[in-house]
């Protein structure tokens, strides 16, 4: 039986639109993500598989759009589980910082391999910086030398694939539709993980914000055909946008 997986990158944040590295930062929805995350939800009320469970980051901005989205689908009943392994990629240094600055500041190469490499993690950022998350009261249950610093897209890998296969994938392999509401670089990861895309390619993937998009799973979690999304128009247009931040 063909298993369904729906990934959500989150609508809009505040700081999306300003520009800003987000990362680990706690930024909210702005108006236009919620319209994104009731759009989304229209796109999964019309789906003929829908969830059957949940899963988002500790962040506000997924936990807000899986809200948002359930509402309009009519499926706030589901049960719902959070994991930090499911966040952003922690930004560094570059937390807080404007992408189009950055890119003036360090040239465009740099400013690209800071984004897109595969294992080439931005600077460290310091524990006394007002964007750390070493003392924010979410991530109170884990050791203070695992609240990341940096991240590169590989350690993002490393840190979400023990919850994806020990969590997730069993759920799937219970037959239960999986949406999953999280992130650019954490959703890279994942279809980076399904999809065998090699450590060049992945730096030409974007994923826009507020489109489900669907993978069919076969019994070993292959997919058995390209994913899709529900609304493949906007979506390009969206990563289109994604790819030219910082111009
Ligand atoms: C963005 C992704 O993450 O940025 O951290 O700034 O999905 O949580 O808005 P998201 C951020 P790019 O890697 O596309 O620059």
């Amino acid at each position: 039986q063909t298993k369904y997986l729906i990934l959500l990158r989150h609508g809009e944040s505040e700081w999306n639109s300003k520009n800003l590295f987000t990362g680990w930062v706690d930024a909210k929805l702005n108006e236009k993500g919620r319209g994104e995350a009731a759009r989304a939800g229209e796109l999964l009320g019309q789906f003929p598989h829908k969830p059957d469970v949940l899963f988002t980051s500790k962040l506000s901005r997924a936990i807000q759009t899986a809200n948002i989205a359930l509402e309009n689908a009519d499926l706030l009943y589901l049960d719902v589980h959070r994991s930090w392994r499911l966040n952003e990629r922690h930004y560094g240094a570059l937390q807080g910082k404007n992408k189009k600055e950055i890119a003036e500041e360090y040239g465009n190469e740099k400013f690209m391999t800071w984004r897109r490499s595969f294992d080439v993690p931005p600077p460290t950022l310091d524990d006394n910086s007002e964007f750390s998350q070493v003392k924010d009261r979410r991530y109170g249950n884990l050791p203070k030398e695992t609240i990341p610093r940096t991240e590169s897209l590989k350690i993002v890998i490393e840190r979400m694939l023990p919850y994806w296969e020990d969590v997730i994938a069993p759920q799937l392999l219970d037959d239960k539709t999986v949406l999953i509401a999280a992130h650019g670089n954490s959703l890279r990861g994942l279809v980076k993980h399904l999809e065998g895309i090699s450590d060049e390619d992945i730096a030409g993937l974007n994923i826009p914000t507020g489109i489900p998009l669907v993978f069919e799973l076969d019994d070993n979690l292959k997919p058995i055909k390209p994913s899709y999304y529900l609304d493949p128009e906007a979506a390009a247009a969206g990563a289109a946008a994604v790819a030219s931040q910082g111009k």
